[in-house]
């Protein structure tokens, strides 16, 4: 493992990857984190010089598995495959990497620090930065996470009709609609890293900024990975405060339909 990083002397591009790691040391004091489990990815082509565009890549190029168009010339820093969250981390540049998208669109190499290689999920985490790019949206950063609430939940048929769930966690407590007004969107389930589970998880965020992989995990956007791993959390808060409320033996009231709507206009969130 090479000593010095690319980060040197680019506080712009240090700062985004200090946060990435920052979320990671979250996702496993959280539990939502075990062995390899969830990914991140985050567009940082605005942080991106000229010397770091010349710089020769240190792995062959790798293909992608599909053209994304509107990737041309970007980079990202992701996670890498069969890294831990907690020595993400610690070792942000030792268990991620930073790569480069090549200008056919279909393939990408990595630049550095270190050839490790991108997440499992990269085809969902790219096809994910496509699809935002091509809304003209200004998300940067995508999350995939276990968080153990929220999977339990999607072992029910009852929860995955549409808008059950979101309207259900909204309920428990204000803040929840406040900050993630989008809701939660359902995909059932696919195989993991599959190109199946990347095309749902497209469809669904025409429409919500987390979505639901049935029995499997969330995976959410946002303009930074705190935006992103935010509204997982309050997600989580809500789902914490139902499944609280069932232990203590009682179906929880929920906030009323007046109160859901009249947080709604104060906070002018969407309808
Ligand atoms: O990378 O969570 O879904 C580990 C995963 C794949
Ligand atoms: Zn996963």
């Amino acid at each position: 493992m090479t000593t010095k990083s690319v980060l040197d002397s680019r506080p712009a591009l240090a700062a985004e990857v200090e946060k990435v790691a920052e979320v990671a040391g979250y996702l496993w004091q959280k539990g939502w984190a075990e062995r390899n489990g969830g990914n991140i990815s985050v567009n940082i082509t605005e942080h991106v010089d000229y010397q770091i565009r010349s710089m020769p890549a240190i792995t062959a190029p790798i293909a992608i598995g599909s053209t994304l168009p509107h990737l041309k010339g970007c980079y990202f820093f992701c996670k890498g495959n069969n890294k831990r969250m907690r020595d993400l981390a610690r070792r942000p540049m030792e268990n991620g990497a930073i790569i480069r998208i090549l200008d056919d669109c279909a393939h990408y190499e990595i630049v550095a620090d270190n050839p490790v290689m991108p997440t499992s999920e990269l085809p969902s985490h790219l096809a994910m930065h496509n699809h935002l790019i091509g809304r003209g949206s200004d998300y940067k950063a995508a999350l995939h996470t276990h968080p153990i609430d929220l999977i339990a939940m999607s072992h029910t048929p009852k929860f995955l009709e549409k808008d059950v769930l979101s309207n259900l966690l909204w309920s428990m407590i204000p803040e929840t609609k406040a900050f993630c007004p989008r809701g939660l969107g359902i995909i059932p389930y696919q195989l993991p890293g599959s190109q199946a589970l990347a095309e749902a998880t497209l469809r669904e965020l025409d429409d919500y900024d987390v979505v639901m992989w049935e029995k499997h995990g969330v995976c959410a956007v946002g303009k930074d990975i705190f935006e992103a791993f935010d509204q997982v959390d309050v997600l989580s808060k809500s789902a914490q405060i139902y499944i609280s409320a069932r232990c203590m033996g009682y179906e929880p009231d929920g906030m009323s339909h007046e109160q859901m709507q009249e947080m709604t206009r104060a906070f002018n969130l969407p309808k």
